[in-house]
């Protein structure tokens, strides 16, 4: 029996580098020999992922940012079921673009839903499966929103890229802020350096926070 495998989640603004370091990550995790499952949010489950076109698709957005909430936490309910925990409980690690931070942000802060809603949804889907390490990917709005519009050319903005500037910097702000409070979770780090140089401090945060850790020792049978 190997354990219960680790979860690390990636979190940030539109364009802060996520999916590029969630799967460098995943590839140099699988390197050291470990079988690591790579997901995202809203999405990594076959049901999570029709909610996930649901939302970004905008349809939702005229019920209202309670409705929208109830629906990130209806996918996550899933994905948390059908892929984190099995894949934990199997000894596998995870490796998650997005996950509860993205709703405490976006619908918490900035849109304005009561947090004893989103504290009681999170505690019924997420339950046991807080990460065990959170990389925060920290760029200036502008920088991010501006490599998000060179990755998607003539395509069309989706729902959050298309809010305003002053939006996303509140956003990174509001990321910054839960950090700060939770400071053995959250590795904070800077996006703007080159991709190398934010992957060797992805892998430096990794490796001090949860490969160099020394195991408990097994119990010993007098
Ligand atoms: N959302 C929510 O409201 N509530 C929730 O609970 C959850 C999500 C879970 C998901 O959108 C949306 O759902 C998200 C929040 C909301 N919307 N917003 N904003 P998504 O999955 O479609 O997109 P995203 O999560 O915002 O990620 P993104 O825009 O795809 O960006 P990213 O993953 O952070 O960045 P990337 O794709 O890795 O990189 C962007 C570009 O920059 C790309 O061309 C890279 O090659 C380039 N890049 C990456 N790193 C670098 C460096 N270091 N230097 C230069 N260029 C770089």
């Amino acid at each position: 029996m190997s354990g219960r495998g680790k979860f690390i989640t990636f979190e940030g603004g539109e364009g802060s580098g996520k999916s590029t370091h969630a799967a460098a990550l995943a590839e140099a995790l699988k390197a050291r020999g470990l079988d690591v499952v790579l997901t995202r949010e809203p999405g990594g489950s076959p049901g999570a992922e029709i909610i996930r076109h649901i939302i970004l698709s905008g349809i939702a957005k005229p019920l209202g940012t309670e409705t929208e909430t109830i629906l990130f936490a209806a996918a996550r309910d899933d994905h948390v079921k059908a892929t984190i925990l099995p894949a934990l409980q199997a000894g596998r690690w995870v490796v998650c673009d997005r996950f509860v931070d993205s709703t405490r942000v976006y619908q918490g802060t900035l849109g304005k839903v009561d947090m004893k809603l989103i504290r009681a949804l999170e505690r019924v889907t997420v339950g046991e499966a807080m990460p065990d390490l959170t990389i925060l990917l920290d760029v200036p709005a502008n920088i991010g929103l501006a490599r998000a519009k060179t990755r998607r050319g003539s395509g069309v903005a989706d729902r959050f890229e298309a809010e305003s500037v002053e939006f996303h910097e509140e956003l990174r702000q509001a990321f910054l802020n839960i950090a700060a409070r939770e400071p053995k979770r959250f590795a904070v780090i800077d996006g703007r350096a080159p991709r190398d140089v934010v992957s060797e401090r992805i892998w430096q945060a990794v490796q001090e926070r949860l490969l160099d850790v020394p195991q408990p020792a097994e119990a010993v049978t007098p």
